[in-house]
């Protein structure tokens, strides 16, 4: 503590004013802002101050040292108790240095008036502040009216004589500000009127925003504005290799502050920014724009070696597509597609492949086309060209499938599949494909498209229409479908071999809807648009038309019954669709709900056709509780899991062995179905030549098929393991078996597909019986199904070569299969067509070979196997005919003494095919005593029946004529006749 302004001189006016060191130190130690800059500070003057005082005995400069002993310049002044003091102090010329508002803070002491003994009429507590601006320094004292009064300043704290004894200090600051400032600089002015002060400090300041790096951008010192409310705009500068997105900018408000930046600078390409500096990429990393923020690694298969790179190379064989970005890696060509596939579908094929193995690392991979003919001269080919359609493209495919429609049929073309990415173009020509070479079918006719109503009677309605505009071969036979309108689910078809027909037995005044297909040997086209037409009103009916009917009646009775009688004798079927035939060229079918109606036959229902395949199962198979059935043995594996044979106890009946099919843990979905379509179809069928289904396990788990159990497992097996062990006889009676669970089958509608002797189960008293009927319809568990170029699985040796090319597969289908079943029975398990490839197999088919006549084969059977491989399917004989002749054999064991050449049966050597000579029959006596029907020798010989090829001619009436009047005699010696004929047809017998 010490004194800071002492009067002794005039005790009684002066006062003492103490400054507490402790306030003395603040003042030292108060730092500046850095927004603001001094252009006056009383406390940093080492010198006088040397400002100006008038009248000389008013303010007073009283120099002092603080506590560090450093000068300390206060002015002062005291004059209470005097009247009418004025009293100025003029501060020494200020610049501005540009700034146009300057801040003046003062500091200073003020003595309470009314701690001022006697003085109170004179005492003031404030004085004034004035500021006059000039260009230049100005050599006089200033006019008091030169002034421009800044404000009058009251202290906010007066201290008394109490304030004092207690040394306590009040300093008071006070800050005004003066502008706008025009000029260079400016003086200031103190007046005091009577005041006791002590001026402290004067500083005198303008305030300024300071410079500053901002968004890459420097804003450079910038004085505030004249006005206290102003923002001043400024533009930054960007900063080294550094440009600007947006012009940068930023407000500079009247207290200093930088406010509102606008728009940036960003790092050049190859820089970035780090501590508001742009500095270069580091080898291997790059920025391709200024726009990203930081230096990025080069991308896989990328390098740089150099400083601030913008992109990145690749390495040798990789390569960047045109838009692929920098921070992408390099990639390369895919490699060529897999696995193609082609489906051909007459003069359409479906292509299909896999993705290739090799990608390149790109996603954009997709797929061309190159469809090229092929024509007598393999190495050479030509492009398809434009008629031929691709489906969705021929180029840019981004699915691995295409379907190419219209090609030529039965025509040769090699596809290639190319794959390409973004990258493929760079490396060109270099071709990454995969050829497929396939060879189209004959297309089906197109549809029918002009249909007209002819005549039309109350129950009839006369049609005729125009050959398809694209009939794609010789039109077969139309199929016409009618039904009455909304009752869809009952129509009819009629069958014709002429562009026009009557469908009759309709109702009057009803109205009739039609459609009409045509078909070639490639199959159906499809169905025409539907045409209704109406028939006539019962009424309206003419008489000549009233008498149609009866007429009609009587012309389709006898059609019918004609057609019955001939059909018989002609057809030799036993359960054919075809109720009555109106016309040799017509054949008239009836269906409800999709099946057949034939009063007698039952239809075999694809359980696929059922929307939920339980419920098939269900209504076909009977459901057995698990607890009824003990799984003794495995016995093989099947395609589902393991096949086991055990007990099954059913409450009521006696124990028995059954073979019990499981479904392994852990099928999907799909699975269980396809399993259980098995039981679903096996179910159908009741037939001894047919494994019987005993019912499913599909409650619990596993789920299971339960048939009998066949003791001696498959045929070929068992075959192989008893070679030679066997007569003609027994194995004509396993043929017999076969065959006849194969009529059945072809009964219902089934066609099997897989009949192979592998599909086949013996028992323990040799009894055949068909099998394997759980994937039949689609092959996929046989290990002998390949793959053909049209994508399906068809076991090859077994399989006919219309099924094979255009998967037209039939009863008459079945039959080849079965014609080379008999060749496996024949040859005991002799693996057909030996080791030769599947390839050389079709070829050799298809180029008229057969397989030769196994060893010790009767020739009567070989004979069978080669009429079951002809090549046009209509020829083959039917499973009855095939029945029959068996059963012919059985009971005629002679027939089967005859064997075949032994140059029919060349080991190894396919031979072709030729008529062989079969057994004879001698004579019509033989004949009829053969079937104890020797009782009609003598009429047949009257009537002129003297020779068997006479007899072979005759018909039902003729029978009737001769004498046979008993209907089941009838029917022997009819169907004696027919098979005599079949026999004579495929040559197995002469005359
Ligand atoms: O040749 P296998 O003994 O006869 O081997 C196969 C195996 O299961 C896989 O299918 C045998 N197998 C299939 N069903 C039956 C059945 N109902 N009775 C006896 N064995 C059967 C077949």
């Amino acid at each position: 503590m010490f004194a800071l302004w002492s009067c002794t001189r005039r005790p009684v006016s002066c006062t003492k004013v103490w400054v507490s060191l402790l306030t003395l130190a603040a003042l030292r130690t108060s730092a500046i802002p850095n927004n603001e800059v001094n252009l006056l500070d009383s406390r940093s003057v080492v010198d006088d101050l040397g400002w100006i005082a008038y009248p000389k005995n008013g303010w007073e400069e009283i120099g002092e040292v603080d506590e560090n002993y450093s000068p300390i310049h206060t002015y002062q002044v005291c004059k209470v108790m005097e009247h009418n003091q004025n009293n100025w102090l003029q501060t020494n010329w200020i610049l501005t240095e540009g700034a146009q508002r300057v801040f003046v803070e003062l500091k200073f002491t003020l003595r309470d008036c009314n701690s001022l003994p006697g003085g109170l009429g004179t005492c003031k507590e404030t004085f004034n502040i004035f500021y006059f601006e000039s260009n230049e320094k100005q050599e006089r004292v200033i006019r008091e009216s030169d002034y421009v009064k800044i404000d009058t300043i009251a202290a906010d704290e007066s201290f008394t004589e109490l304030d004092l004894g207690d040394r306590v200090m009040k300093l008071n600051t006070e800050v005004r500000d003066l502008g706008p400032l025009t000029k260079k600089g400016f003086y200031l002015a103190f007046q005091d009127v009577g005041a006791c002060i002590a001026l402290v400090s004067v500083r005198v300041f303008y305030k300024k925003c300071p410079a500053v790096v901002k968004n890459l951008a420097l804003f450079p010192d910038t004085i505030t504005g004249s006005d206290s409310s102003q923002l001043l705009e400024v533009s930054g500068i960007c900063v080294n290799m550094s440009v600007a997105e947006d012009l940068p900018r930023m407000h500079c408000s009247a207290e200093g502050e930088w406010l509102v930046p606008i728009g940036k600078c960003m790092c050049q390409p190859g820089y970035e920014e780090q501590n508001g500096t742009c500095q270069a990429c580091r080898p291997g990393f790059f920025k391709a724009s200024a726009q990203s923020p930081s230096c990025n690694k080069c991308p896989p298969h990328s390098f740089t070696r150099a400083e601030g790179c913008t992109s990145c190379q690749c390495e040798p064989g990789y390569y960047r597509g045109g838009s692929d970005p920098d921070n992408m890696a390099c990639t390369k060509p895919p490699s060529a597609p897999r696995n193609a596939i082609s489906n051909v579908n007459e003069t359409s094929v479906l292509l299909e492949w896999a993705p290739p193995a090799e990608t390149g690392g790109r996603r954009d991979i997709s797929y061309s086309v190159v469809c090229r003919k092929v024509g007598s001269d393999p190495w050479r080919s030509e492009e398809c060209g434009g008629h031929v359609r691709y489906l969705p493209g021929r180029t840019g495919l981004r699915n691995c499938s295409v379907m190419v429609t219209d090609l030529l049929a039965h025509t040769n073309y090699t596809f290639e599949v190319e794959a390409v990415n973004g990258v493929s173009y760079l490396v060109a020509p270099v071709r990454r494909f995969v050829t497929l070479n396939v060879t189209t079918n004959q297309a089906a006719p197109s549809l029918v498209s002009v249909v007209k109503k002819g005549r039309a009677a109350k129950d009839s309605i006369a049609l005729s229409w125009k050959e398809p505009e694209r009939p794609n071969g010789i039109i077969l036979e139309y199929e016409i479908k009618y039904f009455e309108k909304d009752q869809e689910t009952s129509y009819t078809i009629i069958k014709s071999k002429e562009t026009e027909v009557i469908a009759d037995g309709l109702r009057p005044s009803s109205v009739y809807v039609f459609q009409i297909r045509a078909r070639t040997s490639a199959g159906y086209g499809g169905f025409s648009q539907r045409f209704e037409f109406e028939t006539s009103p019962y009424l309206a009916a003419s008489r000549d038309q009233g008498q149609l009917p009866i007429v009609a009646v009587a012309v389709i009775v006898g059609v019918v019954l004609l057609a019955l009688v001939t059909g018989f004798l002609l057809s030799g079927r036993r359960c054919g669709y075809s109720i009555a035939k109106q016309d040799p060229d017509e054949e008239k079918m009836h269906f409800h709900s999709g099946l057949l109606q034939l009063p007698g036959v039952r239809t075999y229902i694809d359980p696929h056709t059922y929307e939920d395949p339980s419920q098939a199962v269900h209504e076909f198979a009977k459901e057995i509780d698990a607890s009824c059935i003990t799984i003794e043995r495995v016995i093989g594996a099947g395609e589902f899991g393991e096949v086991c044979s055990g007990p099954l106890r059913l409450p009521g009946k006696r124990e028995f062995t059954v073979a019990i099919k499981t479904l392994k843990a852990g099928y999907t979905e799909k699975q269980r179905r396809d399993f259980l379509a098995e039981a679903s179809i096996m179910g159908q069928f009741d037939h001894p030549n047919i494994i019987h289904l005993e019912g499913v396990v599909t409650k619990s788990k596993p789920v299971m098929i339960i048939t009998e159990y066949m003791e001696n497992g498959s045929l070929d097996t068992f075959l192989k393991k008893n070679d030679g062990q066997f007569t003609v006889i027994q194995l004509v009676g396993m043929l017999r078996g076969i065959a006849s669970g194969m009529r059945y089958l072809s009964d219902t509608g089934f066609v099997h597909r897989d009949l192979a002797a592998r599909n086949i189960l013996v028992n323990s008293n040799l009894v055949c019986k068909v099998s394997d009927f759980g994937l039949s319809r689609v092959l996929e568990d046989d290990p002998e199904a390949a793959y053909t170029t049209r994508g399906g699985k068809i076991p090859i040796r077994w399989t006919a070569p219309e099924a094979i090319t255009f998967r037209k597969f039939t009863s008459a289908s079945d039959v080849w299969s079965y014609g080379i079943v008999m060749w496996e029975v024949m040859s005991y398990g002799e693996r057909p067509y030996w080791e030769m490839s599947n390839q050389d197999v079709i070829k050799a088919v298809e180029e008229n070979y057969r397989l030769p006549g196994p060893m010790d084969c009767p020739a009567v059977l070989y004979q069978l196997m080669m009429d079951c491989w002809q090549k046009e399917r209509n020829s083959r004989p039917k499973f009855d005919e095939i029945v029959s002749l068996l059963d012919k054999l059985i009971r005629n064991p002679i027939s089967l003494k005859t064997l075949v050449n032994s140059s029919d049966r060349e080991s190894n050597l396919l031979v072709e095919p030729r008529s062989l000579d079969g057994p004879i029959f001698q004579s019509v006596e033989d004949w009829l005593e053969g079937m104890k029907m020797g009782r009609y020798v003598e009429t047949f010989v009257e009537s002129g029946y003297t020779t068997m090829e006479l007899v072979a001619q005759m018909t039902l009436d003729d029978l009737r004529r001769v004498g046979v009047s008993l209907a089941g005699h009838q029917k022997k010696i009819a169907s004696s006749i027919q098979e005599m004929r079949v026999q004579l047809m495929n040559g197995s017998v002469t005359f």
